[in-house]
Protein backbone atom coordinates (compact mmCIF):
# COMPACT_ATOMS: atom_id res chain seq x y z
CA UNK A 1 0.00 0.00 0.00
CA UNK A 2 1.19 3.85 -0.81
CA UNK A 3 2.43 5.06 1.82
CA UNK A 4 0.89 8.79 2.58
CA UNK A 5 2.14 11.49 5.54
CA UNK A 6 0.29 14.69 6.99
CA UNK A 7 1.94 17.12 7.04
CA UNK A 8 1.28 20.24 9.49
CA UNK A 9 2.71 23.92 10.01
CA UNK A 10 1.53 26.17 12.78
CA UNK A 11 3.23 29.46 13.52
CA UNK A 12 2.71 31.82 16.61
CA UNK A 13 3.95 34.86 18.49
CA UNK A 14 3.92 35.01 22.40
CA UNK A 15 0.78 32.49 21.82
CA UNK A 16 -1.12 34.40 18.96
CA UNK A 17 -1.78 32.50 15.75
CA UNK A 18 0.18 33.77 12.57
CA UNK A 19 0.22 31.00 10.11
CA UNK A 20 -0.76 27.61 9.57
CA UNK A 21 -0.77 24.98 6.94
CA UNK A 22 -1.45 21.11 6.30
CA UNK A 23 -1.38 19.11 3.47
CA UNK A 24 -1.63 15.06 2.60
CA UNK A 25 1.84 13.90 0.66
CA UNK A 26 3.74 11.03 -0.43
CA UNK A 27 6.75 10.18 1.24
CA UNK A 28 9.15 11.89 -1.25
CA UNK A 29 7.71 15.32 -1.08
CA UNK A 30 8.73 15.46 2.96
CA UNK A 31 11.43 17.25 2.87
CA UNK A 32 10.26 20.06 0.14
CA UNK A 33 7.30 20.43 1.56
CA UNK A 34 8.90 21.01 5.04
CA UNK A 35 11.03 23.40 3.27
CA UNK A 36 8.54 25.01 1.89
CA UNK A 37 5.79 25.38 5.35
CA UNK A 38 9.45 26.59 6.85
CA UNK A 39 9.48 29.38 4.95
CA UNK A 40 6.14 30.35 5.24
CA UNK A 41 6.26 30.21 8.57
CA UNK A 42 9.01 32.32 8.88
CA UNK A 43 8.27 35.23 6.29
CA UNK A 44 5.02 35.91 6.71
CA UNK A 45 3.55 39.26 6.33
CA UNK A 46 2.03 39.29 10.07
CA UNK A 47 5.38 38.99 11.58
CA UNK A 48 8.06 36.77 12.39
CA UNK A 49 6.69 33.79 15.00
CA UNK A 50 8.39 32.82 18.25
CA UNK A 51 6.85 29.01 17.59
CA UNK A 52 6.77 26.86 14.84
CA UNK A 53 5.24 23.37 15.29
CA UNK A 54 5.94 20.89 12.21
CA UNK A 55 4.24 17.69 12.28
CA UNK A 56 5.00 14.64 10.07
CA UNK A 57 2.73 11.92 10.50
CA UNK A 58 2.30 8.48 8.21
CA UNK A 59 -1.43 8.47 7.89
CA UNK A 60 -2.50 4.36 8.73
CA UNK A 61 -5.91 4.75 7.23
CA UNK A 62 -6.56 5.32 3.50
CA UNK A 63 -7.30 8.22 2.48
CA UNK A 64 -11.00 8.69 1.30
CA UNK A 65 -10.70 9.99 -2.07
CA UNK A 66 -13.35 12.90 -3.31
CA UNK A 67 -14.01 15.08 -5.86
CA UNK A 68 -13.38 18.87 -5.43
CA UNK A 69 -15.96 21.53 -5.26
CA UNK A 70 -16.88 23.57 -8.52
CA UNK A 71 -15.22 27.23 -8.26
CA UNK A 72 -16.24 30.30 -9.66
CA UNK A 73 -15.81 34.08 -8.21
CA UNK A 74 -18.02 36.73 -7.87
CA UNK A 75 -17.78 39.72 -9.08
CA UNK A 76 -18.22 41.54 -5.68
CA UNK A 77 -16.30 44.95 -5.50
CA UNK A 78 -16.48 46.27 -1.97
CA UNK A 79 -17.07 44.38 1.72
CA UNK A 80 -20.81 45.41 1.79
CA UNK A 81 -21.44 43.80 -1.87
CA UNK A 82 -19.83 40.53 -0.95
CA UNK A 83 -21.71 40.04 2.77
CA UNK A 84 -25.21 40.40 1.07
CA UNK A 85 -23.78 37.92 -1.32
CA UNK A 86 -22.51 35.69 1.12
CA UNK A 87 -25.87 35.77 2.95
CA UNK A 88 -27.89 35.35 -0.33
CA UNK A 89 -26.23 32.32 -1.24
CA UNK A 90 -25.85 30.86 2.36
CA UNK A 91 -29.63 31.85 3.13
CA UNK A 92 -30.90 29.45 -0.01
CA UNK A 93 -29.27 26.16 1.74
CA UNK A 94 -31.38 26.85 4.27
CA UNK A 95 -28.96 28.51 7.04
CA UNK A 96 -30.75 31.64 9.00
CA UNK A 97 -29.27 35.11 8.20
CA UNK A 98 -29.16 35.15 12.28
CA UNK A 99 -26.75 32.24 11.79
CA UNK A 100 -24.49 34.02 9.31
CA UNK A 101 -24.52 37.38 11.07
CA UNK A 102 -22.90 35.17 13.49
CA UNK A 103 -20.81 34.40 11.87
CA UNK A 104 -19.74 37.65 10.73
CA UNK A 105 -19.69 39.13 14.19
CA UNK A 106 -17.59 36.40 15.74
CA UNK A 107 -15.14 37.14 12.80
CA UNK A 108 -15.32 40.81 13.31
CA UNK A 109 -14.26 40.76 16.90
CA UNK A 110 -10.93 40.39 15.64
CA UNK A 111 -9.57 37.46 17.87
CA UNK A 112 -7.91 34.97 14.74
CA UNK A 113 -8.94 31.24 15.71
CA UNK A 114 -6.25 28.99 14.59
CA UNK A 115 -9.58 26.70 13.95
CA UNK A 116 -13.25 27.01 12.78
CA UNK A 117 -16.26 28.13 14.13
CA UNK A 118 -19.16 25.14 14.28
CA UNK A 119 -22.33 27.18 14.03
CA UNK A 120 -26.02 26.00 13.80
CA UNK A 121 -28.39 27.24 11.66
CA UNK A 122 -30.25 29.43 14.58
CA UNK A 123 -26.64 31.00 15.24
CA UNK A 124 -25.54 29.01 17.89
CA UNK A 125 -22.05 28.62 18.49
CA UNK A 126 -21.41 25.11 19.14
CA UNK A 127 -17.32 24.17 18.84
CA UNK A 128 -15.88 22.74 22.35
CA UNK A 129 -13.27 25.25 22.53
CA UNK A 130 -14.76 29.02 21.62
CA UNK A 131 -11.19 30.59 21.23
CA UNK A 132 -9.19 27.54 19.40
CA UNK A 133 -12.16 26.05 17.31
CA UNK A 134 -11.90 23.12 15.31
CA UNK A 135 -9.28 22.74 12.84
CA UNK A 136 -9.21 21.35 9.74
CA UNK A 137 -6.50 18.19 9.10
CA UNK A 138 -5.66 15.62 6.88
CA UNK A 139 -6.95 16.72 3.21
CA UNK A 140 -4.82 17.02 -0.25
CA UNK A 141 -4.73 16.29 -3.52
CA UNK A 142 -3.01 13.46 -5.45
CA UNK A 143 -0.78 14.80 -8.08
CA UNK A 144 -2.81 14.36 -11.06
CA UNK A 145 -5.45 16.09 -9.81
CA UNK A 146 -3.50 19.47 -8.96
CA UNK A 147 -2.38 19.55 -11.86
CA UNK A 148 -5.50 19.69 -13.33
CA UNK A 149 -6.10 22.45 -10.89
CA UNK A 150 -3.44 24.40 -11.36
CA UNK A 151 -3.98 24.56 -15.17
CA UNK A 152 -7.84 25.28 -14.83
CA UNK A 153 -7.51 27.70 -12.46
CA UNK A 154 -4.45 29.75 -14.18
CA UNK A 155 -6.89 29.81 -17.29
CA UNK A 156 -8.52 32.60 -14.51
CA UNK A 157 -5.82 34.20 -13.41
CA UNK A 158 -5.73 32.55 -9.53
CA UNK A 159 -3.18 29.71 -9.71
CA UNK A 160 -2.13 30.52 -6.00
CA UNK A 161 -1.51 28.29 -2.86
CA UNK A 162 -4.11 30.06 -0.93
CA UNK A 163 -6.72 29.24 -3.17
CA UNK A 164 -5.68 25.89 -3.79
CA UNK A 165 -5.45 25.29 0.01
CA UNK A 166 -8.63 26.69 0.39
CA UNK A 167 -10.75 24.88 -2.04
CA UNK A 168 -8.93 21.70 -1.07
CA UNK A 169 -9.88 22.48 2.64
CA UNK A 170 -13.74 23.38 1.78
CA UNK A 171 -14.49 20.13 -0.13
CA UNK A 172 -13.40 18.34 2.39
CA UNK A 173 -15.55 19.71 4.77
CA UNK A 174 -18.61 19.92 2.36
CA UNK A 175 -18.55 16.47 1.85
CA UNK A 176 -20.19 15.81 5.27
CA UNK A 177 -23.20 15.71 5.20
CA UNK A 178 -24.08 17.39 8.30
CA UNK A 179 -22.18 20.72 7.15
CA UNK A 180 -24.71 22.64 5.36
CA UNK A 181 -21.70 25.57 3.95
CA UNK A 182 -19.05 27.52 5.01
CA UNK A 183 -18.08 31.13 5.19
CA UNK A 184 -14.24 32.08 5.24
CA UNK A 185 -12.28 35.10 5.72
CA UNK A 186 -8.72 35.09 5.46
CA UNK A 187 -6.35 37.04 8.41
CA UNK A 188 -3.91 37.99 6.08
CA UNK A 189 -4.02 41.52 6.52
CA UNK A 190 -3.26 41.69 2.07
CA UNK A 191 -5.59 39.08 1.12
CA UNK A 192 -8.94 40.53 0.84
CA UNK A 193 -10.67 37.81 -1.17
CA UNK A 194 -12.91 35.56 0.70
CA UNK A 195 -15.51 32.66 0.14
CA UNK A 196 -18.78 30.58 0.52
CA UNK A 197 -18.69 27.08 0.14
CA UNK A 198 -21.39 24.68 -0.10
CA UNK A 199 -22.98 21.78 -1.79
CA UNK A 200 -25.44 23.00 -3.36
CA UNK A 201 -23.67 25.87 -4.83
CA UNK A 202 -19.13 24.84 -4.80
CA UNK A 203 -16.95 27.18 -3.69
CA UNK A 204 -17.71 30.90 -4.52
CA UNK A 205 -14.45 33.43 -3.82
CA UNK A 206 -16.00 36.76 -2.53
CA UNK A 207 -13.25 39.43 -3.68
CA UNK A 208 -12.94 42.55 -1.72
CA UNK A 209 -14.82 40.99 1.49
CA UNK A 210 -12.68 43.07 3.54
CA UNK A 211 -10.57 46.03 3.39
CA UNK A 212 -6.95 45.93 2.55
CA UNK A 213 -4.68 46.05 6.04
CA UNK A 214 -7.02 43.89 8.12
CA UNK A 215 -5.39 41.66 10.53
CA UNK A 216 -8.44 39.10 11.17
CA UNK A 217 -10.10 37.11 9.57
CA UNK A 218 -11.65 33.23 10.28
CA UNK A 219 -13.93 30.48 8.92
CA UNK A 220 -17.19 29.04 10.19
CA UNK A 221 -19.43 26.19 9.42
CA UNK A 222 -22.56 25.90 9.51
CA UNK A 223 -23.75 23.16 10.53
CA UNK A 224 -27.40 20.88 11.01
CA UNK A 225 -28.61 18.12 12.75
CA UNK A 226 -26.31 15.13 13.88
CA UNK A 227 -23.74 14.12 16.10
CA UNK A 228 -21.32 16.51 16.79
CA UNK A 229 -18.59 14.26 18.09
CA UNK A 230 -18.75 12.08 14.66
CA UNK A 231 -18.30 15.33 12.85
CA UNK A 232 -15.26 16.88 14.58
CA UNK A 233 -13.95 13.33 14.55
CA UNK A 234 -14.20 13.69 10.75
CA UNK A 235 -13.07 17.10 10.24
CA UNK A 236 -9.79 16.44 12.28
CA UNK A 237 -8.98 12.71 11.68
CA UNK A 238 -10.41 11.39 8.13
CA UNK A 239 -7.81 11.40 5.72
CA UNK A 240 -9.16 13.04 2.40
CA UNK A 241 -7.16 13.42 -0.66
CA UNK A 242 -8.91 15.47 -3.61
CA UNK A 243 -8.66 13.10 -6.60
CA UNK A 244 -10.94 14.84 -9.44
CA UNK A 245 -11.69 18.39 -9.95
CA UNK A 246 -14.51 19.99 -11.10
CA UNK A 247 -14.86 22.55 -13.29
CA UNK A 248 -13.30 26.46 -12.01
CA UNK A 249 -15.01 29.07 -13.87
CA UNK A 250 -14.07 32.95 -14.23
CA UNK A 251 -15.56 35.95 -12.46
CA UNK A 252 -19.81 35.59 -12.97
CA UNK A 253 -22.64 37.52 -11.21
CA UNK A 254 -24.61 36.25 -8.36
CA UNK A 255 -28.02 35.93 -10.58
CA UNK A 256 -25.69 33.39 -12.35
CA UNK A 257 -24.89 31.02 -9.31
CA UNK A 258 -28.25 30.87 -7.94
CA UNK A 259 -29.94 29.61 -11.52
CA UNK A 260 -27.03 26.98 -11.23
CA UNK A 261 -28.25 25.04 -8.15
CA UNK A 262 -27.57 21.51 -7.84
C1 LIG B 1 -7.17 31.18 4.44
O1 LIG B 1 -7.11 29.95 4.47
O2 LIG B 1 -6.42 31.90 5.06
C2 LIG B 1 -8.25 31.84 3.64
C3 LIG B 1 -8.09 31.63 2.22
C4 LIG B 1 -9.17 32.27 1.39
C5 LIG B 1 -8.95 31.94 -0.07
C6 LIG B 1 -9.94 32.53 -0.95
C7 LIG B 1 -9.57 32.31 -2.42
O3 LIG B 1 -8.70 33.01 -2.93
O4 LIG B 1 -10.18 31.45 -3.07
Amino acid sequence: MKRFFSIRMRASKAGLHISGAEGVYDERDITSVVQKYSERAMFHEKGKPDEVHLTIEELKERPLKISSLPLCTLNTRNPQAAKKAAIKVLNSVGITERAIEEAFKSIDVGITMRGAMLIDIEGVRLEPDLLRGVRVSRMGITESAAAILSKNLKGSGINIDTAKEALILASKVSNYPMILGELCISDDPGYTTGYIASRAFGYIRLPHIKKHGIPHGGRAFFITGGELKGLIEYLQKTPVLISRVRHCRGVVKIEEVLHKKR
